[in-house]
């Protein structure tokens, strides 16, 4: 399928906005949705709404079929070793908090190491600000290099004896890098702590392989990856999952409960307290169905060259900066000298262009780039090189009126 068929595939990129063909270029926030997401949710409410796990009677089994077929299809997406190492959250954040409660809280304790990076969003920050916090342990970063990479040296040397945990993103929200996983699962491994891998940006643009990559956590978000809101997954090996805690306790996660004490079921579902997310994880099911129709080797290299292309672009506007390292997801980040990034979201807005502008839930890296804010157009599989010339227009267009404003 060329970018033209794909975009037959959403109906929502057809049409304008302030007068102007619809430009989507916020994708790193959520992506848009095919209408066979649409229509697996429709069809779930219409035809076999029903909770799982309980009811004997026929509506009650083709949801749990649709549930636990929807958690095979994602085990079978990052080859995970089965389907018991997926377990259904309502998105990355929840699925990193997870691992913060019911892992690092109960393993790592005072004189024990956390390891971070300062390019994390703070869904992969605030959590291990807290738990080291609770537990005495001290957090660290692995320091960054002037494009916005981080070497394995700088890896080698952060992550000691002491260190239980190191919790990287696989691709930043921001720069766009792409860190190298593997390899830094070999450093963490061979200090004997465990690798919390942030997939966010990663699951929904690159085949991913947790066995590969070797992580013992990985979390994603379906609604980045053409799924619904509210439904995310995080992986985890069994052997951690089984020592890893319970965070929400009540129905459907519980073996025997008695009047002063309790058992847990079997992994995933003691991690899945309450009726679970049955619509998104059939919606999630769909989405796979159509990335992988695409090809995730295609999405990966199509983003790839838009990055390029808008690298290149972008480069050729005076006074326009962009962030981050050549090599890099589908992703750039910017700012025109003297305008607020909001000014020229804004602008862009009224030609119908939809970009993010402000931290990106990112304050510790704006610190470090020595920003308050950013400009930052994402693209996925169905954005094509005529969307970044809207964009580098757009851009033109924001430099002329407040250049003129400033000058006028
Ligand atoms: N980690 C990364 C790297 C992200 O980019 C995001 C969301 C999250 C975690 C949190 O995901 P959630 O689904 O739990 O919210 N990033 C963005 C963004 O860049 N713009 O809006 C949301």
């Amino acid at each position: 399928m060329n970018v033209q068929e794909i975009r037959q595939h959403f109906p929502i990129l057809n049409q304008e906005v302030n007068g102007h063909p619809l430009v989507y270029l916020d994708s790193a926030a959520t992506s848009q949705k095919p209408v066979q997401v649409i229509e697996a949710l429709d069809r779930y409410y219409k035809e076999y709404n029903s909770n799982v796990h309980r009811g004997v009677h026929t509506l009650g089994t083709r949801a749990t079929d649709g549930y636990e077929g929807a958690r095979e299809k994602v085990a079978r997406f990052i080859n995970a070793k089965e389907p018991a190492e997926v377990i259904f959250t309502r998105g990355t954040t929840t699925s990193l908090n997870y691992v913060a409660w019911g892992y690092a809280r109960n393993f790592i304790g005072e004189g024990d190491e956390i390891v971070i990076t300062p390019m994390e969003h703070h869904s992969n920050l605030i959590p291990w600000q807290q738990a080291a916090k609770a537990t005495g342990a001290t957090l660290k970063y692995i320091p960054l290099q002037p494009d916005g990479t981080i070497s394995l040296e700088d890896v080698r040397a952060t992550v000691t004896e002491r260190t239980k945990l190191v919790a990287i993103t696989h691709v930043s929200n921001v720069l766009g890098t792409i860190n190298p996983i593997r390899e830094i699962a070999g450093i963490v491994h061979e200090k004997g702590a465990v690798l919390v891998v942030d997939g966010a940006q990663s699951a929904p643009h690159q085949k991913v392989d947790v066995q590969d990559l070797d992580c013992d956590f990985y979390a994603m978000s379906g609604h980045k990856m053409l799924g619904p809101t509210g439904i995310g997954v995080l992986y985890g090996k069994r052997e951690l999952l089984e020592k890893m805690e319970p965070v929400e306790f009540g129905g459907e996660m519980i073996d025997f409960v008695e009047l002063y004490d309790s058992t847990w079921k079997e992994i995933p579902w003691k991690f899945e307290g309450g009726t679970p997310i049955i619509a998104g994880a059939i919606g999630l099911a769909a989405a796979i169905d159509f990335l992988e129709q695409i090809g995730m080797d295609a999405i990966h290299e199509h983003e790839q060259k838009l990055a390029q292309y808008a690298l290149e672009q972008l480069r050729q506007i005076d006074g326009l900066q962009v962030y981050g390292p050549e090599e890099r997801g589908g992703l750039v980040t910017f700012n025109i000298d003297n305008v607020h990034p909001h000014d020229v979201a804004t602008v862009l807005d009224a030609e119908g262009i939809a970009i993010r502008a402000g931290h990106h839930c990112a304050q510790p890296l704006m610190r470090w780039l020595e920003v308050t804010a950013t400009a930052r157009a994402s693209f996925y599989f169905y954005n094509d090189e005529k969307d970044i010339d809207a964009l580098v227009k757009g851009l033109q267009k924001a430099k002329e009126y407040f250049g003129n404003v400033f000058t006028g």
